[in-house]
């Protein structure tokens, strides 16, 4: 089956997912908004599939989703991935010096910081049977930080890295994008520059929500 706008046809692309994956949804995103489409291969991540040997062996020796695989050559880490696609696309890199030393810069931060603290707090609060309070604590003052930051970038520009929707913004808004009864943030009435440009990077050309792209059976809930 093929999944994304051209929904016909053989696709080049396969994409390792599972649907909560906010990680996923970035390199999901990205071809979606470059029109095309990729061939889903939903992954029990909630089974730990991730954590044998063989899949491990077989997929990703460093035991993350996503994997996407370009004609056959598989390739891990969003970050690389995204940059690879927007070379291939010539869209979303930024178009001077300084545009793309701030997609890079952010693409850094947001994988150190707000997509990994985001995902882990997420995955703790609403996915996990039991986790520790002050774990949970921990992460969202993390987030509420990172957020603040967010909010301030983009109180004085449409975009993360200016006046142009980047890869910076396919990947910082990808967590961000699941709902409020997931991440824990009402968005909308506690970050208004972030809610805002949710909204500009919703009303790109393709751009469709995480469950859409990801389709497939949901990791249990617990809150
Ligand atoms: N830096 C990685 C992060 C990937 C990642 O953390 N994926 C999660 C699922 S969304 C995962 O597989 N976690 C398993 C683990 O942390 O052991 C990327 O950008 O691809």
């Amino acid at each position: 089956m093929n999944h994304g706008p051209g929904e016909l046809g053989v696709s080049r692309y396969r994409l390792h997912y599972f649907p909560e994956s906010g990680n996923s949804y970035k390199l999901a995103l990205m071809l979606a908004l470059c029109g095309e489409s990729f061939e889903p291969i939903w992954t029990d991540f909630g089974a730990r599939i991730t954590w044998t040997p063989q899949w491990r062996a077989a997929v990703n020796p460093m035991g993350e989703i996503p994997v996407l695989e370009i004609e056959g050559e598989r390739l891990t880490q969003t970050g690389p991935i995204l940059l690879r696609l927007a070379g291939t696309y010539g869209r979303f890199a930024g178009q001077t010096d300084a545009e793309r030393f701030e997609v890079l810069r952010w693409l850094f931060w947001d994988n150190q910081k707000l997509s990994a603290h985001m995902a882990t707090y997420r995955f703790m609060r609403t996915f996990s049977a039991k986790s520790d309070p002050a774990v949970k604590a921990y992460l969202r003052a993390r987030v509420d930080d990172f957020l603040g930051i967010v909010e301030g970038q983009l109180g004085a520009r449409p975009f993360i890295a200016g006046d142009r929707a980047t890869i910076a913004d396919v990947s910082m808004c990808a967590y961000l994008s699941y709902p409020g009864d997931e991440t824990g943030y009402d968005l909308p009435a506690s970050h208004h520059a972030v809610h805002a440009w949710l909204q500009r990077v919703a009303a790109l050309p393709g751009w469709r929500a995480p469950y859409d792209l990801l389709p497939g059976a949901r990791l249990v809930r617990f809150a």
